[in-house]
C-alpha cells in the first residue's frame, strides 16, 4: 500500500514538473520545454535508418509518438523516483532534479536555443517537482502520535493519510490548470503569427502558370488527385513544434562566399518583385516505392536565381566559387543545394503561397525554398531565414551529416493508385491508374505488367509540365486468379525506371511497385 502511495507521490511530482515547465516554456519558448527539447534532441541523434523506419511506419504521426514514448519514459521515471523517495527522500528528490538538468542541457543545446533562459522551463519544473515529491512522501512517512492510545494513533494516521490525499490532489489540480494556462498562453504567442498570415494577401503574378490541362487528371476512382490539397499535402521535418513565425518580423539574408553585395530581404520586399506561378511536385527521398511522400501543388514565390544574381553569386558554370548554397530555418535546419541547380534557368522559388493561399505553418510559413527536380532534403528549406553561398568540400548539411547523399536529383518513379493491393476486382476490363514522376525532365512513357508478361503501353494523361507528375491509365482485360500488376516509367531522357530494389538511404528509393490482386 505504501509503495503505491510513493508511486503515486512520484506521478504527482511529475505531473507538476511538467505543468510547470510548459507554463514557463509558453513565457520563454514553445521549444525549449523538456519533452519538445528532449524529442529534438533524439531526433537529431537518431541514426538515419531508424528514423527512415519511424517515418514509414508511424508516418507523420512519428513525433506524437515520439512525444508519448518520452511521457512514457518520464512516468516510469516518475514511479521509481516516487518509490525510492519512501526509503531516501532527498535521494527521490535529487533524482528529480537530475531529469530536470538533462531537461534543461538539451534546450540550451538545441541548434535554434535562443540563450539561458531556455533552461528555465526544465530547471523550474524541476524544482518544484522536487519540492512537491519531498512534500508528498513527508507526509506519508509522518510517524503517529507516540503518546497516544492505540484507538489514537490509528486516527491520527488516518488524519495524516487525509492530509496525504489532499495534499496530492490539490497539487494534481494545480497542475493541471498550470498546464492548461501554459497551452493557451503558447496558442496566444502564436497568434501574432496567426494574424500576419491572415492578413497577408498575395499580389497577383506576373507570370501565372497555364492552366492545369483538363486531361492531367485520369477520371478512374482511386486516382490521386492531380492538385494535392493543402490539408493533404505530406509533411515531413523535424519540427516537433510547428514553428510560428510572425511575417512582419521575418527577414532573410543572403551572403557568404562570393556574394559581393549580401542582402537581407523582408517579407515585403519579396512581394514586392516579380511573382512567378508554378505548378512543381514535390517528393521525399524517404518515400518507399510506391509510397505517399509526394504531392503537387501550385506554388507563387519569386526566383531564387534572380535575387542570387543580383547579390552577384554566379554559378560555378560562369566561375563562381561557391557550389553549394545553404538554407537555414528559424529551426536551426540546414539543407544543402547545388548553385548550379538553382541558377540553371529552372524555376526555384522563395515560394509564399500553396494553392492559392500563404503557406501553411506546416509547409514553411512565411517562405520556403522549392527547386523542381531535388528531393526535399536537399532542396525545400521551410521557416526560410538565411541563405549562405559555400562549397560541398567545406560544409555538410543536416542530412548529409547523418549518411545522406549530398546531392540527389528525383529518381524517375510510377505508382499504382488503383487498383489496391489485394482488392478483388470482378474479371473484365480492370481499369490500372496511377501517377509517374521525373520531375524536370518529363514522363514520355508508362508501361504496365502482368505477372512475368510483356509490357503494355500505358495511356498517358495530359502533362501539366515537366516539373509535374503525369497521370496514366491501363485498361486490363483480367482473368480469374491472383496476378502481379507491376508498372515502370521512362523519362524524357530515355532511360527507364530501374527494376532494382534499393532503400531509400542514401540518395532514394529503386525499383519498381507491383500490387497483388485475386480476380473473382
Ligand atoms: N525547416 C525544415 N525544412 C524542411 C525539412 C525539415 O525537417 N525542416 N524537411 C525537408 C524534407 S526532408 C522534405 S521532403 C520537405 C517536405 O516538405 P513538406 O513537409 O511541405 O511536404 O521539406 C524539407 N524542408
Ligand atoms: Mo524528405
Amino acid at each position: 500500500m505504501l509503495g503505491a502511495l510513493g508511486a503515486v507521490s512520484g506521478l504527482v511530482a511529475g505531473g507538476a514538473a511538467l505543468a510547470v515547465a510548459e507554463l514557463v516554456s509558453a513565457w520563454v519558448r514553445p521549444q525549449a520545454g523538456p519533452v519538445v527539447a528532449v524529442g529534438g534532441a533524439a531526433v537529431d541523434r537518431t541514426p538515419a535508418a531508424v528514423k527512415d523506419w519511424a517515418i514509414r511506419h508511424f508516418g507523420t504521426n512519428d513525433k506524437l509518438v515520439l512525444q508519448l514514448g518520452i511521457l512514457a519514459v518520464l512516468a516510469l521515471c516518475a514511479l521509481v523516483l516516487g518509490v525510492c523517495a519512501l526509503r531516501h527522500r532527498r535521494a527521490g528528490a535529487a533524482g528529480v532534479l537530475l531529469i530536470g538538468v538533462v531537461g534543461a542541457v538539451a534546450a540550451t543545446g538545441r541548434p535554434d536555443a535562443s540563450g539561458p533562459a531556455d533552461a528555465l522551463p526544465s530547471l523550474a519544473g524541476a524544482l518544484l517537482g522536487a519540492l512537491v515529491l519531498y512534500v508528498l512522501i513527508g507526509l506519508l512517512r509522518r510517524p503517529a502520535n507516540t503518546g497516544a492510545t492505540r484507538e489514537g494513533s490509528a486516527s491520527a494516521k488516518d488524519w495524516d493519510r487525509r492530509q496525504f490525499v489532499i495534499a496530492a490532489s490539490a497539487a494534481a489540480a494545480a497542475s493541471a490548470g498550470a498546464g492548461a494556462l501554459g497551452r493557451s498562453l503558447s496558442t496566444a504567442r502564436g497568434s501574432s503569427a496567426a494574424a500576419s498570415r491572415k492578413s497577408l494577401v498575395l499580389p497577383a503574378t506576373g507570370s501565372p502558370a497555364a492552366p492545369v490541362p483538363e486531361r492531367a487528371q485520369v477520371r478512374v476512382a482511386g486516382v490521386t488527385s492531380f492538385i494535392t490539397p493543402n490539408g493533404a499535402f505530406y509533411r515531413v521535418d523535424t519540427a516537433l513544434v510547428v514553428p510560428k513565425v510572425d511575417a512582419s518580423a521575418w527577414r532573410l539574408r543572403i551572403h557568404g562566399r562570393s556574394v559581393r553585395r549580401p542582402m537581407t530581404v523582408s517579407l515585403d520586399d519579396l512581394l514586392r518583385r516579380e511573382l512567378v506561378e508554378r505548378d512543381i511536385t514535390l517528393t521525399c527521398v524517404s518515400n518507399e516505392v510506391g509510397g505517399p511522400y509526394v504531392g503537387n501543388a501550385r506554388w507563387i514565390g519569386v526566383r531564387l536565381a534572380d535575387l542570387l544574381a543580383e547579390a552577384g553569386v554566379r554559378p560555378p558554370s560562369r566561375g563562381g566559387t561557391a557550389d553549394q548554397l545553404v538554407a537555414r530555418s528559424v529551426d536551426g535546419m540546414t539543407i544543402g543545394t547545388p548553385v548550379e541547380d538553382v541558377m540553371d534557368g529552372r524555376d526555384a522559388l522563395l515560394a509564399v503561397g500553396m494553392n492559392g493561399q500563404p503557406l501553411p505553418f506546416e509547409h514553411g510559413f512565411p517562405v520556403r525554398m522549392l527547386v523542381p527536380g531535388l528531393y526535399g532534403y536537399v532542396s525545400a528549406c521551410k521557416w526560410i531565414t538565411d541563405i549562405v553561398l559555400t562549397t560541398f568540400d567545406a560544409y555538410d548539411s543536416y542530412w548529409v551529416k547523418r549518411g545522406w547523399a549530398r546531392k540527389a536529383p528525383i529518381k524517375t518513379q510510377s505508382r499504382i493508385d488503383t487498383p489496391k493491393p489485394f482488392a478483388r476486382p470482378r474479371a473484365g476490363t480492370v481499369m490500372v491508374a496511377g501517377v509517374a514522376w521525373a520531375q524536370h525532365r518529363g514522363i514520355d512513357k508508362v508501361e504496365v505488367r502482368v505477372d512475368d508478361g510483356p509490357w503494355h503501353e500505358a495511356t498517358l494523361a495530359a502533362e501539366d509540365t515537366r516539373d509535374t507528375w503525369r497521370q496514366w491509365s491501363f485498361p486490363w482485360q483480367a482473368t480469374k486468379g491472383g496476378h502481379t500488376l507491376t508498372v515502370r516509367a521512362t523519362d524524357r531522357t530515355g532511360r527507364v525506371q530501374t527494376g532494382r530494389r534499393t532503400r531509400t538511404i542514401p540518395d532514394g528509393a529503386g525499383g519498381r511497385h507491383s500490387v497483388v490482386v485475386t480476380v473473382e
